[in-house]
């Protein structure tokens, strides 16, 4: 099936190389998300439910005699500004559109900009990225910034800078979240309160050789503190796994309650253990998880080093988070050396069976400088390292018991049926009440791919979703007061659908 992609979602902005430039300006800065092509698979949404922290971040340890801009390519607003032309311009750089991000460089420091690359892929392949910039930066940005900015005024600047992961980040200042377009995103109220994780799966950026970052965190009452100062009723946290630390979950989960605002995050499935913890997020105010299942095959996650439950418990710690009215974004990674061609029925009947409100797939794809990468590619089952495809849409390795258009065709039909009316159907929640919101935002989410082209290219995001979140958190709010009087036992079924 010939599946709708427009171009602009496809190929990045053009840079114009003839309009003439202003020679720079002096202590001003432009930070850029460069452009990646989107999935036309998945939902078009997903790009601006919330921002990346990595540059505001950034900007936040910006002096305060230095003028700072962002720009995002991915909001559709074309390519980033040249008036006035910036002394120093950051890029961040993942694999999947580091070609991008070069492009970017290269046009700035044609220009006379000084040009500084850090993010993820200069972390993994520092030895790639670096001729590309004036400098690179591994590890974290935060600690170094202020420190650059400060050479190139004294023209000093050096070609690697190390940022520690070991300082404490509770000493970070607040990300710039001002600096953000609020129209053009569901909501600019990212959150991260921790750092690191304490599993180290082989497949997760974490495991890449030479990254350190230990497991960190915030005061809770920064947190609460930036999500209130945010003013928008719903926050996205970007942890890698909010629930990496039980006790601290629940000291989050205990500050966050009177602000009364709702949020959704990155879990671990082990969070529900103790459905005690499941209660107080949902008093919280947590709508919903992304919960990285992975797999149901056992032995993908034993050889993947995750340290998960069995795959059969799962089910029953889905109905642990709906119990307390939390619905579920599944996380399922296809491809790994166990799975056959049924895995993709499986885990669509799966899914369904479990009323999983959204889902999540991703092609297998070792990131360079993971354990998994170094496997295959020892193995000599890497197809190419064009990192374009290395956006888990792309099957990028040789899959054991399949053959690549088999493993490609799966995860497309995968999310053809997980996108269609009778999925949609089948999955919605158990209490008749919250069947009505919970199918405007899986239609508006999973159906509206020309609708988003359209609300992105305007600027029409935040006014066409927020409404429903506000009415989400109003509901919400109600639904926290009856499940505080409800004994644990006996808690209500009442899924309140927010966000995806
Ligand atoms: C928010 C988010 C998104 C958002 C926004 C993405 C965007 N680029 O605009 C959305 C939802 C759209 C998204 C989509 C996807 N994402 Co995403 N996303 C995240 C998430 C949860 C948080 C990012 C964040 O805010 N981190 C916190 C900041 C502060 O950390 P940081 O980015 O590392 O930045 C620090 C340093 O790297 C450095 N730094 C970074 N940039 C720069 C720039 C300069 C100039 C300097 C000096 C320093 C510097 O300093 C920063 C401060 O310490 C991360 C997981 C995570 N917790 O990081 C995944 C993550 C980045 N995403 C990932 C993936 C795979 C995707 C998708 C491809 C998934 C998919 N199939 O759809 C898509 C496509 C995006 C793409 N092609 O990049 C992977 C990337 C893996 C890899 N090795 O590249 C991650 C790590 C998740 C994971 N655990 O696997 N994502
Ligand atoms: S649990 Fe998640 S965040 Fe932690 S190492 Fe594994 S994949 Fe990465």
């Amino acid at each position: 099936m010939k599946i709708w992609q427009p171009d602009e979602f496809r190929l990045a902005p053009r840079l114009d190389e003839t309009t003439p430039v202003e020679p720079p300006q002096a202590r001003n800065a432009l930070l850029i998300n460069p452009f990646y092509a989107k999935d036309p698979h998945a939902s078009f949404g997903k790009h601006v439910l919330t921002p990346s922290l990595a540059l505001t971040s950034i900007a936040a340890a910006t002096p305060n005699d230095w003028e700072v801009t962002y720009w995002d390519e991915n909001l559709l607003l074309g390519p980033p500004p040249i008036d006035p032309f910036p002394q120093v311009v950051g890029i961040t750089v993942h694999l999947t559109f580091a070609a991008r991000a070069y492009e970017l460089a290269r046009f700035y420091r044609d220009h006379g900009a000084k040009v500084v690359m850090g993010g993820l892929h200069v972390m993994s392949c520092p030895d790639e990225v670096a001729p590309h910039g004036d400098c690179i930066v591994i590890g974290d940005g935060v600690q170094v910034w202020g420190k650059i900015l400060e050479d190139v005024t004294n023209n000093r600047l050096e070609q690697i800078y190390r940022g520690d992961y070991r300082k404490p980040y509770r000493e970070d200042p607040p990300p710039r979240r001002e600096l953000l377009l609020k129209k053009s995103y569901l909501t600019t109220t990212s959150l991260i309160a921790t750092r690191g994780c304490h599993s180290r799966c082989d497949f997760c950026y974490l495991s890449t050789k030479g990254v350190q970052m230990p497991y960190q965190v915030r005061n809770v009452e920064q947190v609460v503190a930036e999500f209130e100062s945010d003013d928008q009723p719903y926050g996205v946290f970007t942890d890698n796994n909010l629930g990496s630390r039980k006790e601290y979950l629940r000291e989050l989960c205990k500050a966050l309650r009177p602000i009364e605002k709702i949020w959704s995050a990155a879990v671990s499935v082990d969070v529900t253990d103790d459905p005690s913890l499941v209660r107080e997020m949902a008093l919280a105010g947590c709508t919903g998880v992304f919960v990285g299942f992975e797999s149901l095959q056992n032995e993908n996650i034993v050889d993947s080093r995750k340290r998960s439950p069995k795959t059969d418990d799962y089910a029953r710690r889905v109905k642990i988070f709906h119990d307390h009215g939390i619905q579920v974004n599944g996380s399922f990674v296809l491809g790994f050396d166990h799975d056959d061609a049924s895995v993709f029925a499986t885990t669509v009947d799966w899914i369904e069976q479990n009323r999983l409100e959204c889902a999540t797939l991703h092609i297998l794809t070792p990131y360079p400088g993971t354990p998994l990468f170094s496997q295959m590619k020892s193995d000599g089952r890497l197809l190419h390292t064009d990192w374009s495809k290395y956006d888990t849409a792309h099957v990028v390795f040789q899959p054991n018991r399949m053959s690549v258009d088999e493993l490609a065709e799966g995860y497309q039909w995968c999310y053809e049926k997980l996108f269609s009316h009778t999925s949609i159907w089948r999955r919605r929640p158990r209490d008749a009440r919250s069947i009505l919101p919970y199918l405007a935002m899986a239609y508006l989410y999973k159906r509206s791919n020309r609708v988003w082209h359209q609300l992105i290219r305007h600027q029409l995001t935040a006014a066409a979703w927020r409404p429903l979140i506000h009415l989400t958190r109003r509901r919400h709010v109600r639904f926290r007061k009856r499940l505080e009087n409800e004994s644990t036992s006996r808690s209500p079924r009442n899924i309140v659908s927010a966000g995806v």
